[in-house]
């Protein structure tokens, strides 16, 4: 086979600092993920979803039309365990950072992590109320030990529900028991899946399918639900902070750390360890201006929705950071984190730092992360940071940045459509009911080296938002659109009018920030909360929305999709198709599926056909409640746009039109 041709560092990537990085990178012969994509073709045999190595009879290759394993699995079979192994992968990454946000404020409470506590009262009650935990009476302490008990047990549940379903839409709920995939317990829907994928047992391929939607709906109302929710307990729940994003806020003249992954445990002891003044002082002794804080990926939203903590990339711009040559310390924790930054850190002046127990990367230093001494592990890191400075070489930090205004939280967004006075989600499902705002759109998950990084999020967010689809996003998709602008008032010139009037409105971006990744239990919520409101159904299934992962990668990203399939959304994914071999399984998870649980999952590459099937479906979910048709000529000009016409206007012409001819 011909060797396939490196891409320019343009067809790489649209984001400019990444291409600026690329284009230094490729010249100085640095491997990046993207010159990994080039050199290594996708098996062809994986890639559909038809290799089995499940036993070690195989691996066996089922490449023909007909062909079986040695044991007799069918294609059907093996597609299917395949993809259902993927969601017990991304629901187990999900659930298990859950729990151990569930750990943390136990041994918080417990007096063994003094430099945690609960921050938000008023979240704690509320999940109280979720997980059946009685709140009167009892003492802050007492209510969080209870609360933080009852979520461990959802984990190991053997029997009976996941507590946090009955968030969902009772009519979901009472799908969810009929269909019997009313998850039992978080970990015992992974464990099954492991268990029915195993050589020579479940042998049917809907059989096996219809777990891995227990199994996600586990994840999204279980796992992913308690991670959000501990989070917000004990960091603070999110509301707008204006925030800068993309690699340009890195600064030449300060000590820059990285940090890295998913869990905000540690990343926010490091928040409040850069701001000592004692590591400051230390920092000033070794030639820097200070210490800049940065995050990257679900670390970055994590500390980016609380805290205004500057985001410094996505997914794909890890090792880009590296390259920079800018960066002392890398402090990573779970997930997402790629081996080739070991690699290159040891090219530069840059330590990459391991935190997890559960993560160690070779070559890496490991400093692993204890709870009982938080601040002094983030205290010790931060110093290392700090030594590295004075051996920093050349650095090229593009100078680059997008400004945002993230920290949309569903309880932010249901204050911000009506205040304390009344707040709710009626002002959303009445604009979605008039048309003003024809439907909504979840994209999230990944960036993906296969193909133009950030490319296909920046093309549908703009097209959706100018179809005046409010976009509400999580994980590296938020990131793009965050460097891209999208994220604030000023994105309201590519929206469509009656889009534009709603948020000019209600003061919110037409592209809403509303977490990382485990975060997209908060899309659920919102969603939830507008099935509820009337008047758009009674259910998710009714609502005009679709989940878009046009950039998908990881298993955590199937996992989601599961999920809000499973929740009755129309979710399609980009990029790559797990399960293209077999188009009985592509069946199952598209009509199968819709005509069992309502939703439907499609996998889509062009991204066209991408935009053209979500307005479709929005349209059609809008016809099915009676809804007018979406018409934007019915809306006039956003009422803020005298504003830019007066500012346009020459000095005298401005004053005559403010105070009438001779400026009285
Ligand atoms: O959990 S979007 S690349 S960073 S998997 Fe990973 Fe995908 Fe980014 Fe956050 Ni989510």
């Amino acid at each position: 086979m011909a060797k396939k041709k490196a891409r320019t560092p343009q067809e790489c990537s649209v984001d400019p600092a990444a291409v600026e990085i690329l284009a230094w990178a490729q010249e100085e012969g640095y491997s990046t993920a993207f010159s990994r994509a080039d050199a290594l073709a996708p098996c062809p045999i994986g890639a559909q979803g038809l290799c089995c190595r499940n036993c070690s009879m195989g691996p066996c290759r089922l490449t023909k039309e007909g062909a079986t394993g040695i044991c007799g699995a069918t294609r059907e079979t093996v597609a299917a365990r395949n993809f259902a192994r993927m969601v017990a992968g991304g629901a187990a990454a999900h659930s298990d950072h859950g729990r151990d946000l569930a750990l943390t404020l136990k041994a918080a409470v417990e007096g063994d992590a003094p430099d945690y506590g609960v921050r938000d009262p008023f979240k704690l009650k509320e999940v109280a109320k979720y997980l059946g935990v009685p709140t009167d009476g009892r003492a802050l302490d007492e209510l969080a030990l209870a609360v933080a008990e009852a979520a461990l047990a959802e984990f190991g549940k053997q029997e009976g529900e996941v507590a946090c379903i009955k968030r969902a839409p009772p009519k979901r709920q009472q799908i969810w028991r009929d269909q019997k995939v009313a998850p039992r317990g978080i970990d015992r829907e992974i464990v099954e899946i492991m268990h029915r994928t195993h050589v020579g047992n479940d042998q049917d391929a809907e059989h096996i399918l219809n777990q891995a939607l227990r199994c996600a709906i586990g994840d999204g109302w279980g796992g992913s639900m308690l991670a959000t929710d501990f989070s917000d307990i004990l960091f603070g729940t999110p509301s707008p902070v204006v925030a800068q994003s993309n690699l340009g806020v890195l600064k030449e003249d300060e000590v820059n750390i990285i940090i890295h992954g998913h869990e905000p445990t540690l990343s926010e002891m490091i928040v409040a360890a850069v701001q000592d003044p004692e590591l400051v002082e230390y920092a000033k002794s070794k030639g820097a201006a200070g210490i800049n804080l940065v995050g990257l990926c679900c670390t970055a939203n994590e500390t980016l929705m609380r805290q205004g903590i500057p985001l410094g990339g996505n997914f794909l711009q890890q090792e880009l950071a590296i390259l920079t040559g800018a960066v002392e310390a890398m402090v990573v924790d779970i997930q997402c984190i790629m081996q080739g930054l070991a690699v290159l850190a040891d090219q530069f002046h840059t330590e990459l730092i391991t935190t997890s127990p559960k993560a160690k990367i070779t070559g890496a230093t490991h400093i692993e992360f204890d709870e009982h001494r938080a601040m002094e592990i983030a205290r010790e890191i931060v110093r290392r940071g700090i030594d590295r400075f004075p051996n920093r070489g050349e650095a090229r930090i593009p100078d680059i940045t997008g400004k945002l205004v993230p920290g949309f939280s569903h309880e932010y967004v249901n204050y911000a459509l009506g205040g304390l006075y009344r707040g709710s989600f009626r002002p959303l499902n009445d604009a979605i009911m008039a048309g003003r705002i024809r439907g909504v759109v979840g994209n999230v998950g990944c960036n993906n080296a296969r193909v133009q990084h950030d490319s296909l999020h920046r093309y549908l967010v703009r097209e959706f938002i100018k179809n005046d689809v409010l976009v509400v996003e999580t994980g590296c998709a938020a990131i793009a659109s965050a460097k891209e602008g999208s994220m604030l008032g000023e994105a309201l010139e590519f929206a469509g009018p009656g889009l534009r009037e709603i948020c000019e409105t209600t003061g919110i971006p037409p592209v809403l920030h509303v977490g990382s990744c485990v975060d997209n239990s908060r899309i659920l919520t919102v969603l939830s909360e507008m099935a509820t409101e009337t008047g758009l159904g009674e259910d998710i299934a009714d609502i005009p929305a679709v989940g878009l992962a046009p950039e998908w990668m990881s298993e955590k990203a199937i996992s989601i999709a599961t999920y809000c399939v499973a929740s009755g959304a129309y979710v399609i994914m980009g990029v790559t198709n797990p399960v293209s071999g077999c188009e009985e399984v592509l069946r199952i998870l598209s009509a199968g599926w819709e005509e069992k649980i309502g939703g439907k999952l499609e996998f889509i590459t062009d991204p066209e056909e991408i935009l053209r099937k979500s307005l479709e479906h929005i349209d059609k979910k809008r016809a099915a409640l009676g809804l007018p048709e979406y018409d934007p000529s019915k809306w006039g000009k956003s009422g803020d746009w005298r504003m830019p016409e007066l500012l346009a206007l020459p000095f005298e012409e401005r004053i005559e039109a403010v105070y009438g001819v001779g400026g009285k």
